[in-house]
């Protein structure tokens, strides 16, 4: 983009925001193997929420400095380092005008739906840092970099579960006669996915306004821990949670088939959700980045590759247990959550593959190695920390101090 020649140009600086989080370390690595050359902003706060709750990652993680330092010893490639908090304009101007970034790949929030429903405090801090981090890098695109592609992730919990197919993005439909192409429906159910639409709108309406250019990445629930990367040094190795608040469906279930724990399905388990394996993460936040968005298009892909029941994943993964020689349980649950329990769940997901998403399908094999992943680190489960403990209807406007 800063090049004068007239040839379309080719992204090639990636700011990746959250690079040290879950999905963001497995992408840095992957466009820096990649040949992108990659910065990193991040201000640790998902290391700080572990250290005030008492949780840790199943797999003990390196120190962001020393990942960088291994992953140059390993690959032969620098990655830039921002630390600070996006929510400081300052801060993220003087990242932004020192890397002059072609895209940015945003993943810096606060992610987890539990832990926006601890209490009123988090509640707050969620939709404030998630809102206003989102809005300061639409301001610094506009101000520092018009044609950076902004790449947002997003989550397919933006658009709850209704009862008729969900599109990507936007539906057509016709009322009285007349016909428009809208914005699909959002109905979120914590203030972490409400966060998640709250920042939708401003991303579109930006675009409008000021011909901003970006994609809105529709993710659904991730699950592994292994990409081509990380797994090339035990230093690289990136974090798996399992605890209530972090930890996420499938992984959970995995590393409670490890440790003896019964699957945890909460209430009748039907809850319909699309899923991912973190391997597919990178490859389409990568496909996103090769084939940006126009100026002014707010583009929508959900990017998910099979869609589950909860029952579903409790039911293969004790299978995979089975196979590998353990007991595994299930258990109901009293749901923590207000969700719907039975549903109907039809969600496109096309508009990756047309890109050329190659999926990596959830396999026996893929089970088999995460289920013996955490058997590996299963030392380090804290079984205190596997229960949900934080409940929708008895949020409160009190802080709430959480026992270790
Ligand atoms: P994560 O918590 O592991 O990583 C997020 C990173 O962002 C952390 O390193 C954190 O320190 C950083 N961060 C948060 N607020 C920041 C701020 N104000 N300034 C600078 N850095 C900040 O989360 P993840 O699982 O990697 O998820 C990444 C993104 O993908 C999130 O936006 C999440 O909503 C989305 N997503 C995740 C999943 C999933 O299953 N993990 C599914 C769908 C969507
Ligand atoms: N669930 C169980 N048992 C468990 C954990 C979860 O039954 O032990 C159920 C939940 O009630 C829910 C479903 O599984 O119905 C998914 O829950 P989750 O914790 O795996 O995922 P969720 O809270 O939706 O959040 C995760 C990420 C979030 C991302 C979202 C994608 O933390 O960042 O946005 O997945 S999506 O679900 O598509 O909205």
């Amino acid at each position: 983009s800063h090049e004068t020649s007239s040839e379309p140009s080719v992204p090639k600086k990636v700011m990746v925001i959250g690079g040290d989080g879950y999905c963001g370390w497995a992408t840095s690595l992957h466009l820096s193997n990649k040949n992108y050359e990659v910065a990193i902003v991040d201000n640790l706060v998902r290391r700080h929420f572990d250290h005030q709750l008492g949780l840790d990652s199943l797999t003990p993680i390196a120190s962001i400095h020393n990942r960088i330092r291994r992953w140059k010893s390993v690959a032969g490639k620098d990655i830039q380092l921002y630390i600070g908090d996006i929510c400081d304009f300052e801060f993220l101007s003087e990242a932004f005008n020192s890397f002059q970034p072609d895209a940015v790949v945003h993943f810096g929030e606060q992610r987890s739906a539990p832990y926006s429903m601890i209490d009123r405090s988090r509640a707050v801090f969620t939709q404030h840092n998630n809102v206003i981090g989102t809005l300061n890098v639409l301001f610094a695109i506009k101000e520092f970099g018009e044609d950076c592609h902004l790449v947002k992730l997003g989550t397919m919990g933006e658009y709850g579960t209704p009862n008729i197919d969900i599109e990507e993005g936007y539906i057509t439909i016709t009322h009285n006669g007349r016909t428009d192409t809208l914005p699909y429906p959002k109905q979120a159910s914590s203030f972490y996915h409400l966060s998640k639409v709250h920042d939708s709108h401003n991303i579109a309406f930006t675009c409008k306004a000021w011909g901003i250019r970006a994609t809105d990445l529709n993710q659904g629930v991730v699950y592994g821990v292994r990409t081509g990367e990380t797994a090339m040094h035990d230093e690289l190795c990136n974090r798996l949670d399992y605890d209530g608040v972090f930890g996420t469906a499938l992984n959970r279930f995995c590393v409670q088939a490890a440790v003896g724990h019964p699957l945890t399905v909460y209430g009748k388990g039907g809850q319909t959700r699309g899923y991912l394996d973190i391997r597919d993460t990178v490859q389409c936040v990568e496909l996103a980045i090769a084939n940006p968005a126009q100026r002014g298009e707010f583009r929508v892909f959900n990017q998910f590759t099979e869609q589950f029941s909860v029952n579903e994943l409790a039911t293969l993964v004790t299978k995979a247990g089975k196979k590998l020689g353990l007991e595994v349980q299930t258990i109901s649950v009293p749901n923590p959550r207000v969700e719907a329990e039975e549903h109907y769940y039809n969600a496109k997901h096309t508009k990756l593959v047309e890109l050329g998403l190659k999926p990596h399908l959830l396999s026996d094999s893929l089970l088999d190695s995460l289920i013996n992943f955490a058997v590996q680190y299963k030392d380090r489960v804290d079984p205190k920390q596997i229960m949900p403990s934080v409940s929708w209807k008895k949020i409160g406007a009190k802080p709430k101090t959480v026992a270790a």
